[in-house]
């Protein structure tokens, strides 16, 4: 008989490829487990692993869904969107756009510790990160937005920047068709984005995963996301770390 993680994870997995949305499982799976699951199924088909995203960083969003913790997901290749690039929205059942800090994992981290290293940050860049729930309505429990991969479906790097752990409080423009929809500041992740490695590595480690040197890490989101509308143009610009933008279409 097929355990409750591969049949929630089979059915996230066709619904993330067809755009079709599922209701909202009923409690009582692992859903860590499920997120492996799906990643699972994702290398079946050849994608990579490329890094792993936060989620719930700031204490309004927490309140707003009425969930206690922060969430970790995992980014592959096939969800990269080149900066200047386009997201075809037909992939998508109600994408969501916003803007982020992007960490360059500069060693190997098993543990919080291995995080509190120094060279743990090699760099920083602006991003964007396209969340799409596969869950109707865009409604979830903490548990199903785990297991859904905590939303992740695209994502969009600009160009990378030596990193200055000095420089963290950094003001935020995100544009939607060259006009500003928020105007925020990097605190506003996790109070301070620089605990954004340190969090990462500690719900790496109670995942049982490991954050390979190499990969990225969204740090979180800077101000509210936004949808995402065929034909908007959509721009993030970072103090110091410049713009990063993709296109609807
Ligand atoms: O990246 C995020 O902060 C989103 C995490 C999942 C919650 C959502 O889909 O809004
Ligand atoms: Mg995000």
């Amino acid at each position: 008989m097929t355990n409750p993680e591969t049949s929630l994870a089979e059915r996230l997995d066709e619904a993330t490829r067809t755009a079709k949305p599922i209701a909202q499982p009923e409690p009582g799976f692992d859903a860590y487990a499920v997120q492996d699951e799906l990643i699972g199924l994702r290398r079946k088909r050849g994608e990579r692993q490329t890094g792993v995203k936060l989620g719930f960083t700031s204490e309004a969003k927490r309140v707003q869904m009425g969930v206690h913790d922060l969430i970790l997901g995992r980014l592959t290749d096939a969800m990269v969107i080149p900066d200047g690039g386009t997201a075809d929205l037909s992939r998508y059942i109600h994408p969501r756009v916003e803007p982020e800090v992007v960490y360059l994992v500069g060693r190997r981290i098993e543990s919080v510790a291995d995080a509190l290293l120094p060279g743990a940050v090699a760099a920083v860049a602006a991003g964007i990160e396209l969340i799409d729930s596969r869950y109707e309505n865009f409604r979830f429990s903490l548990e199903s937005v785990v297991a859904d991969n905590t939303s992740a479906a695209a994502y969009c790097v600009g160009a990378w920047r030596a990193y200055d752990p000095a420089q963290w409080n950094l003001g935020v423009v995100f544009a939607l068709d060259g006009r500003p929809a928020h105007a925020g500041s990097t605190g506003a992740i996790l109070g301070d984005p620089r605990r954004a490695i340190v969090e990462a590595a500690r719900l790496a480690v109670q995942a049982g995963q490991v954050i390979e040197e190499g990969s990225i890490l969204l740090a979180g989101a800077a101000t509210a996301a936004e949808p995402l509308k065929p034909g908007t143009h959509v721009r993030a610009e970072v103090q110091h770390l410049g713009s990063v933008s993709l296109r609807g279409a």
